[in-house]
């Protein structure tokens, strides 16, 4: 068919009328980019971790494998308490030790003996994964499973045999028990053991031995939305410690070929990430709410402070991670009272700080706006949708977004994220306030990427100025402003 240059005018002068403006080209991609499931993912903050196995009852941090079935027996175990309890910490999903490094199942596994179908916990008959998903469900929370590679009951541990039956233990955990978020594959692996008798140190090469591809393939094929955590993903990876930091500069990119469950070595790029990476590998940041990951009486009044669990949160939910918190399951099979105290002073805290956002009452302007359109105009970082937001033309890499208050504005943290569908651009900013009639730097740094909190000391002021230096076109989605309580 022909198209007439009138028609073509007439269509060009309908969407100039309609629109207000000639048609912008959208950015595109830059760099390595976040898939679906790994977007799904990024739009958590908090979740708890529960380790629970014969650990807590033998006051062990990891089991030799030798543990009676008959050892497990909590006497009051309730799911639904921990589900309350993390519902009401404003934590979005558990994650469960399934099988821990001792090999014990906390579901009656078809492949072995040595699960809670021997225990005397609900006489054999008790199955703790539905139970959790049956609470998690009620309360609307997501459920992701840890599954222990290393196994020091199995006695087939290190030959093939071995991996046929972890393979059959995933993909009973990834069909029965409902949509799964995450997968956990820890990294510790190899050493000495039970192993159905044996008792020797077994070692294998953590890189080969797991044959990662296919084995990552069963999840990939009865979960596809569940994210896979590992030092090395191919989803999450780990932050490389386990005190609950990340670093302040934390790219969502890695240099591919590098990591793998088990990756010795390489904590401080884990923590960092790579500027350069060539894949999307955002980092999680995990600790414990105790000294132990696992439940241990002398161990009550080591719970972490308020102001521990808040720098955590900072340094995990506001340096562009997401934070899982392990909360040590007790010996009655209920999150412990002073576990308990200590998540609600953090949520009293989160909701004291970030429940009101100051941005929403100012104005919002950019010294650059792509094509200069409405669609990618600077109020888009002050609005509530994620969709959204400012973009500048592709040649400009370097701009500034102006908030103006109709009053003097008290505040302590800014929270800043980009449009991370599109890449991950921002290579540095730097926040400033007006005050005595001149601009003062209030903060900086140099990434962003899908959340930043920013905390700065105190400062009154009518204007702010973001000054942000990006690889590519800047896109920003969101910008929040807070007063948080200060900490003595
Ligand atoms: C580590 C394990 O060895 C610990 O026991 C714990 O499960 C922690 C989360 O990961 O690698």
């Amino acid at each position: 068919m022909k198209i007439s240059s009138s028609t073509l005018l007439a269509s060009l002068l309908v969407t100039i009328i309609f629109t207000g403006c000639t048609e912008v080209v959208p950015p595109a991609p830059f760099g390595a980019l976040p898939s679906d499931r790994q977007l799904q993912w990024h739009r958590m903050k908090y979740y708890a971790f529960i380790h629970f196995s014969p650990n807590t009852f033998t006051d062990k941090e990891w089991g030799f494998g030798d543990e009676p079935e008959s050892i497990f027996n909590p006497t009051e175990l309730d799911c639904r308490q921990w589900t309350r309890v993390v519902k009401e910490a404003g934590m979005e999903g558990i994650i469960i030790t399934a099988k821990h490094h001792d090999g014990f199942c906390l579901w009656p596994s078809a492949y072995t003996e040595h699960s809670v179908k021997n225990s005397l916990w609900r006489e054999g008959e008790g199955d703790l994964l539905k139970e959790l998903r049956e609470a998690c469900d009620e309360s609307g929370l997501k459920m992701g499973i840890y599954l222990s590679p290393w196994d020091r009951n199995h006695a087939a541990y290190g030959t093939d045999e071995y991996i046929t039956y972890y393979r059959s233990q995933l993909t009973e955990l990834t069909t029965l028990y409902g949509e799964i978020f995450e997968v956990w594959f820890d990294g510790a692996n190899g050493g000495d053991g039970y192993y159905g008798g044996a008792n020797e140190t077994r070692r294998i090469d953590n890189k080969t031995y797991y044959d990662w591809e296919n084995t990552i393939s069963i999840v990939r094929e009865h979960q596809p939305m569940a994210v896979i955590f590992s030092d090395g993903g191919p989803d999450i990876r780990w932050i490389g410690n386990e005190r609950g930091y990340a670093a302040e500069t934390n790219w969502c990119t890695i240099r591919g070929g590098i990591f793998y469950p088990g990756v010795g070595g390489v904590n401080k790029q884990l923590q960092e990430g790579h500027e350069d990476g060539d894949i999307w590998l955002p980092a999680e940041v995990n600790t414990s709410i105790r000294p132990g990951w696992f439940y241990h009486p002398n161990e009550d009044d080591k719970v972490k402070s308020v102001e521990q669990l808040i720098d955590n949160w900072y340094h995990s939910v506001g340096m562009n991670g997401n934070f899982l918190l392990n909360l040590p399951v007790d010996r009655r099979g209920l999150v412990h009272e002073n576990d308990i105290k200590a998540l609600q002073a953090l949520k009293e805290y989160i909701n004291a700080a970030f429940s009101v956002d100051y941005s929403r009452e100012a104005k919002a302007s950019a010294s650059n706006i792509r094509g200069n359109s409405k669609i990618y105009g600077a109020s888009n970082v002050i609005d509530d949708d994620p969709e959204s937001y400012w973009a500048t033309d592709d040649d400009v890499r370097d701009a500034s977004i102006t908030i103006s208050f109709q009053k003097p504005t008290r505040m302590n943290a800014i929270l800043l994220q980009e449009y991370i569908r599109l890449g991950q651009r921002v290579k540095s900013f730097k926040i400033e306030a007006f005050q005595d009639g001149g601009y003062k730097e209030i903060a900086d740094g140099i990434t962003i990427g899908n959340r930043r909190i920013v905390k700065f000391p105190l400062v009154e002021t009518t204007e702010l100025r973001i000054n942000i230096i990006g690889k590519a076109a800047l896109l920003i989605s969101n910008f929040e402003i807070y007063l948080a309580p200060e900490l003595n």
